[in-house]
């Protein structure tokens, strides 16, 4: 298994959340955070205030991780260990890039049907203020979870 780091930023402003249409690549045509690859020259909270600047815009500086999550798709050695963060204010304006669309969702309705299927898992943890470690096993296609494993936690 060769083991790749990401970033993901979820921001929050009372009852709504922001999250971006991916148009490209990785994840596309589903609703998620900002994020992306860690690269070898930066830490991950470098990338994660890299990646939230390139895809959205926005700066953030209240970031505290909430989660890793693990993901591995079937016939495939590569090990995604997603680093979650959470912030509650941010500078800027949204603004579409290349790769997302942003709009802010009520966190009563947020679109799980156009989004990762493990995300419908955790954001009940990530809502309630809890932190969560996790590894998920998709199909080929990054469509069905084959297995998975969510545990609340104190510390990351
Ligand atoms: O650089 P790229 O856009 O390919 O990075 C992928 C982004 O997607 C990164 O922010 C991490 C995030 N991501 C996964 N898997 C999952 C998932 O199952 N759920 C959510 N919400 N985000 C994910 O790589």
């Amino acid at each position: 298994m060769s083991k790749k780091l990401l970033t993901l930023c979820l921001i929050r402003k009372d009852d709504q959340i922001l999250l971006g249409m991916k148009k490209r690549g990785f994840g596309e045509g589903r609703w998620n955070g900002f994020g992306g690859k860690v690269l070898d020259t930066e830490t991950i909270k470098e990338a994660m205030h890299r990646e939230l600047h390139e895809e959205v815009g926005l700066e953030v500086q209240d970031a505290t991780k909430i989660g890793i999550l693990e993901f591995v798709f079937e016939h495939n050695t590569d090990l995604l260990e997603v680093h979650i963060f959470s912030a509650l204010s941010f500078t800027g304006e949204p603004q579409e890039t290349e790769e997302m669309k942003p709009q802010w969702f009520s966190i009563n309705n947020i679109p799980f049907d156009t989004m990762w299927a493990d995300d419908k898992y955790w954001f009940p943890l990530y809502l309630a203020g809890k932190k969560f470690t996790g590894k998920f096993l998709f199909d080929t296609n990054g469509d069905t979870i084959l297995k998975q494993e969510l545990n609340e936690v104190e510390t990351l």
